[in-house]
């Protein structure tokens, strides 16, 4: 097997109104050196950007992956969390309400309530099958997360009147960036 050190890259992360991230991602085939790839740079991407979480289509990778890290400052270790194909098979009844924010829309942050509880089915970085349970944050990230993969997004769960705003924010934002 053919083992090649390579540098981790920070990515270029993608904002409204930009189409790829209201596209449905593709399943990933194969884990090979590109998706082991992907999943370093994301993961750099996420920690340079002080993020919780982030699905490669955020950095224009239309495929099925996402990567979190939930732990919090106090906590000793990072508890870095790659998923590939990840399907979520349980949603508890009870809810709960956290303030969201997305690397993809800037300096927005609103409260969403979602299911606290959840249990995920993924393919972890070494092609196991790994189902597990998750509640509180990591339960709000890993759906926040799944949500990117099929062109959700947290402004979704907004009155039309708040999201249609925000999204007015950014478009002009874009148009004045290209000028
Ligand atoms: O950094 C992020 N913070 C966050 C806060 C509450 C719920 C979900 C998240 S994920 C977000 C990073 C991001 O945009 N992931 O897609
Ligand atoms: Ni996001």
């Amino acid at each position: 097997m053919e083992e090649r050190i390579y540098n981790m890259s920070v990515r270029n992360i993608i904002y409204i109104p930009d189409k790829r991230l209201r596209t449905v991602a593709e399943p990933v085939a194969e884990i090979n050196k590109d998706i082991h790839i992907l999943i370093d740079d994301m993961f750099e991407t996420m920690y340079k950007a002080l993020g919780f979480g982030l699905a490669a289509p955020q950095i224009g990778v239309l495929k099925r992956v996402i990567v979190m890290d939930c732990s919090d400052e106090e906590d000793e270790k990072q508890d870095p969390i790659a998923m590939i194909n990840p399907e979520i098979t349980f949603f508890s009844e009870e809810k709960r309400a956290y303030k969201e924010g997305c690397l993809s829309i800037p300096e927005i942050l609103e409260e969403i309530e979602r299911p606290d509880n959840i249990r995920v089915k993924y393919t972890n970085i070494d092609g196991k099958i790994i189902e597990r349970e998750a509640d509180g944050l990591l339960a709000t990230c890993i759906q926040h997360e799944v949500d990117h993969l099929n062109g959700k997004l947290f402004i979704d769960y907004l009155s039309r009147l708040k999201r249609d705003r925000i999204i007015k924010k950014f478009q002009k934002l874009a148009r004045r960036r290209a000028g």
